[in-house]
């Protein structure tokens, strides 16, 4: 069974079905597919995304955790938020069975814990603290789990929370919109410098587990010891930038005797470059002169990141 970890889909159905059509074609069905969140909002088709990351599930065949787009779809969902201007989930929200969407969203993990060649690792969609165990991790991804998925009153009193309010409300925040840490402080804002990006005060922690993570486009693609970030921005295509959609795909054997899954470099990925731009800063897309940017599909895929060689 090849584990294909992808990263934020933001109702990129398009390249999503051609993520999958690719899987089929290597793997057949042997493949198990691993979604790091943020899998709707900002780009087209939401709703097809949905359906094909759920029809998986349902199927054993995806693991899939919530992003912070999927907290506003929900918190939109029970009325505790109104969409804003580059919102796109009312394909969701607007049709007859959104609250039944909304409860299948509330039922899905935070974090999900798993092995690869026997490496334990964690899926979270943006950060994880500073010396959490993966048993502490895993606890505290159940603890908001559990506020989210049950009534809908105590989900919607739970999401309600600031979260400087309530302990396990932050670290619904942290695990989905984290981005910069310190041992003692944490932001979903991007760190001034790459030394302050959440990872780095996790890895000086020793981990023992790896983390594949998704959240932040605008660092890229992040390989090292231990981490996979791939976010690489497939809605964000043409925004001063080219948008892909990132898979990664590790090996089910260590590559070399005393290797980990996690060890860098690492060269497995697949990316599919977004069909078109997405994502318009304006409401009127016909004044973008990008607007029908083509991606050349011949171009050199794989981007490093800053934060690979800070
Ligand atoms: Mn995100």
């Amino acid at each position: 069974m090849q584990q294909i970890f992808i990263g934020d889909v933001q109702g990129c159905a398009d390249e999503l079905e051609s993520l999958c059509a690719r899987a089929t074609e290597a793997f057949s069905d042997d493949f198990e597919l691993w979604v790091v969140g943020d899998l709707v909002n900002r780009g087209p088709d939401n709703r097809r995304a949905l359906e094909r990351v759920r029809e998986l599930v349902e199927a054993g065949r995806a693991q899939y955790v919530l992003g912070n787009h999927e907290i506003h779809l929900i918190s939109s969902g029970l009325g505790l938020r109104d969409l804003e201007e580059n919102d796109s989930i009312g394909d969701v929200l607007g049709a007859p069975d959104a609250s039944e969407w909304v409860d299948w969203l509330r039922r899905r993990p935070v974090v999900v814990e798993g092995t690869i060649a026997g490496q334990a690792f964690a899926m979270v969609h943006a950060s994880v603290g500073p010396g959490w165990s993966l048993s502490e991790l895993v606890a505290r991804g159940e603890a908001a789990s559990e506020r989210l998925s049950g009534d809908r009153e105590v989900a919607r009193a739970f999401l309600a929370l600031d979260p400087s309010e309530d302990r396990v409300r932050e670290d619904l925040a942290r695990l989905t919109r984290g981005r910069a840490a310190t041992d003692s402080e944490w932001s979903s804002q991007e760190p001034e410098t790459p030394k302050g990006a959440w990872h780095r005060a996790w890895s000086a922690h020793d981990p023992d587990y790896g983390i594949v993570y998704g959240h932040w486009a605008r660092q890229g693609l992040h390989v090292s010891d231990g981490l996979r970030g791939l976010d690489t921005g497939c809605v964000h295509h043409g925004r001063g930038r080219d948008g892909f959609l990132t898979a990664w795909l590790p090996d089910s054997q260590p590559r070399s005797a005393g290797a980990r899954p996690f060890d860098a470099p690492d060269e497995r990925f697949w990316q599919i470059p977004a069909k078109r731009r997405y994502y318009y800063p304006s409401q009127d897309p016909s004044q973008d002169p990008a607007r029908d940017a083509v991606q050349d599909p011949n171009r050199d895929p794989v981007r490093d990141s800053r934060y690979d060689r800070a």
